[in-house]
């Protein structure tokens, strides 16, 4: 079911959206790029999510790597696109399901009931990394997981926990090089090796710090004075700061403690991938982990004005982090073109092929 997904190609509808569906007024979200509603089949009746792009390369991409990573159960799934135009301007109007049970932190925040435990949280986090293996094996680094994006598909316990918004995604695309020998190790340039790497590692960054809020309730990093971005904050990230305070953290396991501490890796060379992340014991038996009740919950009720300071600072460090690994890029791109460093290099590994 999987394949057949995967194998439909894009081709975006070219007549007027109106014809097929019926665009509510109900605004749904948000993002950056665009504004999500609400909008009816006129077939059949049914809800579903449209997010309206300004038709330029940006739009394009988010919305063909969106596609292809369609095929998964935990992607939020595109049903088709259309290219009209719309306010006067051409635009790219994708038609999604329609996620109806909410975001994340939302679901667990209102569970009062019975309380959240650690096993929830596990499984969760297993959810999210199916996700993340999926994107990543199809080289895409999605660069903006953060809680906003992940979405309930329905209200209740049936609702499955999806990612979606592409805005920021990236086709990781120098393993084709890697394949092909035709350079020596010491000259092969870093955009051929290294972005890769980074891309992928921004999403692994931020599956520690969603674990992180998911097993207390509150961000390991956050800064003082309610500020977007603190240099204090800024600071606590590079050096990797953060603790496990007392007395949220006191009976959440040793195993559960130790996946995040590999998350959230100062360098982005030790941080686990994705691959590594899912063999790990918390994660590939999830349904072992132990039954302890959290303090998330409570905590995300008693400190909900925070949290949309905690959006806002996830997404501010997200952007530093995308912006920031590029820099990484262009800075070996200088030492591979230093003929000097060359040279040494060359001196110092006389083993190495020429
Ligand atoms: N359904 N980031 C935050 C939403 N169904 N939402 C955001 N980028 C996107 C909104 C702002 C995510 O690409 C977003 C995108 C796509 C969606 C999206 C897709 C499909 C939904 C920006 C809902 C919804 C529907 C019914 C009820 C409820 C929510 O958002 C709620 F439970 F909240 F009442």
């Amino acid at each position: 079911m999987m394949g057949e997904t995967q194998s439909r190609n894009l081709v975006s509808k070219k007549n007027l959206i109106t014809e097929d569906y019926r665009i509510s007024k109900n605004v749904l979200g948000l993002g950056i790029n665009g504004k999500v509603v609400e909008c009816f089949s006129k077939q059949t009746g049914e809800k579903f999510a449209l997010k309206v792009l300004r038709d330029a390369p940006k739009a394009r991409r988010e919305v063909s790597l969106h596609f292809r990573a369609s095929g998964c159960k935990h992607i939020v799934r595109i049903v088709e696109v259309y290219e009209n135009m719309y306010g006067g301007q051409k635009c790219l109007l994708v038609v999604m399901e329609c996620m109806e049970g909410g975001e994340l932190f939302g679901r667990i925040q209102e569970r009062a009931d019975q309380p959240f435990t650690e096993r929830e949280a596990a499984a969760i986090i297993y959810d999210v990394c199916q996700a993340i293996l999926h994107l990543h094996s199809m080289n895409i680094a999605h660069r903006d997981l953060k809680p906003e994006n992940l979405l309930y598909s329905k209200q209740g316990p049936e609702g499955i926990l999806k990612l979606t918004d592409f805005g920021f995604a990236k086709e990781i695309t120098s393993t084709k090089a890697l394949q092909t020998p035709c350079y020596t190790p010491y000259y092969v340039a870093p955009e051929v090796l290294g972005p890769d790497k980074y891309d992928r590692s921004c999403d692994m960054w931020s599956l520690g710090v969603i674990m992180y809020i998911l097993l207390c309730g509150y961000p390991p990093f956050y800064s003082n004075h309610g500020m977007a971005i603190s240099p204090g904050m800024k600071k606590r990230i590079r050096n990797g700061q953060y603790e496990f305070p007392h007395p949220e953290w006191d009976r959440v396991s040793p195993a559960a403690k130790d996946l995040i501490k590999r998350l959230l890796k100062t360098d982005p060379d030790e941080r686990l991938v994705i691959t590594e992340v899912i063999k790990t014991p918390w994660i590939a038996e999830f349904t072992k982990v132990p039954q302890t009740p959290l303090l998330s919950a409570k905590v995300l009720r008693e400190e909900e004005d925070l949290w949309v300071d905690v959006q806002e600072e996830m997404t501010n460090a997200l952007a530093t982090m995308r912006v920031d690994y590029d820099q990484c890029v262009i800075k070996q791109l200088d030492d591979s073109n230093n003929p000097i460093l060359k040279k040494r290099r060359k001196k110092e590994e006389p083993g190495s092929a020429v």
